[in-house]
């Protein structure tokens, strides 16, 4: 292993997109930095699909790796080919919340049904950022959008936790103020089988942050470690004290046989059953 982490070893020599203050330089360096610990020296194990959106400009085309951008939303069922095909790779998705659990939502319940054995990471910005900040289905009730100028009117989803409904062996919500764990998460998940899902909840100043009421970077920072709970510490709060909290934590950790191990006996028992007929 390199003697010290260069995000730069990890990255082509080209200008990130993302506006100055956005969490997403924080996803990006926090995910290289837990894949460098892990000693992997390149990306080579490594293959990244990402939708549209913002924090889908993460792994492509700037890792120095292999990655599929694919149309918004459809980057689970393009993992899910990958993963099938090649499965000693480490198949890792990027998505924005509107692309994972908006417009991709039923890709992400099957896939964790399945459990397909893939890491899903999802940078949840609260908003559409890259098409300017209509509301998503992650939007905290009565904020400001450009779609919601008097507030929205929707609770917000709880991918988290959809997640382990859902079937994932792994869940876990954490915020850009929270790096250490974060990065201890995705070390974790990416040793795991199954389907991992590590959601960020991560601030973007241009399209949520001056909206809903956050004069910089910085403020959104300060409310995400002011209302941080730990999961451990939400079983005797009310519904009302939980109100527009942040749990943070791990919501599950599991082994269930994947899908890939299943397709494969089922390969094999297929072939020794056919050699007898
Ligand atoms: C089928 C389709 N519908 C809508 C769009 C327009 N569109 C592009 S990105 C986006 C939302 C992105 O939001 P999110 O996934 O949360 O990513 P962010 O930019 O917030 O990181 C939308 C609606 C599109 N590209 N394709
Ligand atoms: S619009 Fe928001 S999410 Fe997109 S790069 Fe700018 S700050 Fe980040
Ligand atoms: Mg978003």
């Amino acid at each position: 292993m390199a003697e010290t982490f260069s995000i730069q070893k990890y990255l082509r020599d080209l200008k990130l997109p993302f506006c100055p203050g956005c969490g997403i330089f924080t996803v990006m360096n926090t995910f290289l930095r837990a894949v460098y610990e892990l000693g992997y020296e390149d990306l080579s194990k490594f293959v990244f699909c990402s939708g549209i959106g913002c924090s889908s400009w993460i792994p492509s085309p700037y890792f120095v790796a292999d990655s599929v951008h694919t149309p918004h939303g459809r980057s689970i069922p393009v993992a899910t080919g990958v993963k099938l095909l090649r499965p000693e790779l480490n198949v890792v998705v990027f998505g924005g919340d509107g692309d994972i659990v908006g417009i991709g939502m039923s890709h992400f319940i099957h896939a964790a049904r399945r459990n397909l054995g893939i890491l899903v990471i999802m940078v949840n910005n609260m908003v559409y950022g890259m098409t300017g900040g209509q509301v998503a289905p992650t939007t905290p009730f009565n904020t400001k959008t450009t779609t919601t100028p008097y507030g929205s009117f929707e609770q917000p989803l709880d991918a988290a936790r959809l997640a382990v409904a859902a079937g994932a062996c792994y869940s876990a919500r954490w915020t850009t103020a929270h790096p250490d764990k974060l990065e201890e998460s995705i070390k974790k998940a990416i040793r795991m089988k199954g389907f991992r899902f590590i959601e960020v909840v991560s601030q973007c100043p241009t399209a949520y942050g001056r909206r809903a009421g956050f004069k910089n970077a910085k403020k959104m920072l300060e409310w995400f470690k002011e209302n941080a709970i730990p999961v451990q510490q939400t079983e005797k709060m009310s519904e009302k004290e939980l109100e527009r909290k942040i749990i943070i934590g791990e919501f599950v950790e599991r082994r269930r046989r994947t899908i890939v191990e299943n397709i494969y006996a089922i390969i094999k028992e297929a072939q020794a059953s056919a050699g007898q007929n």
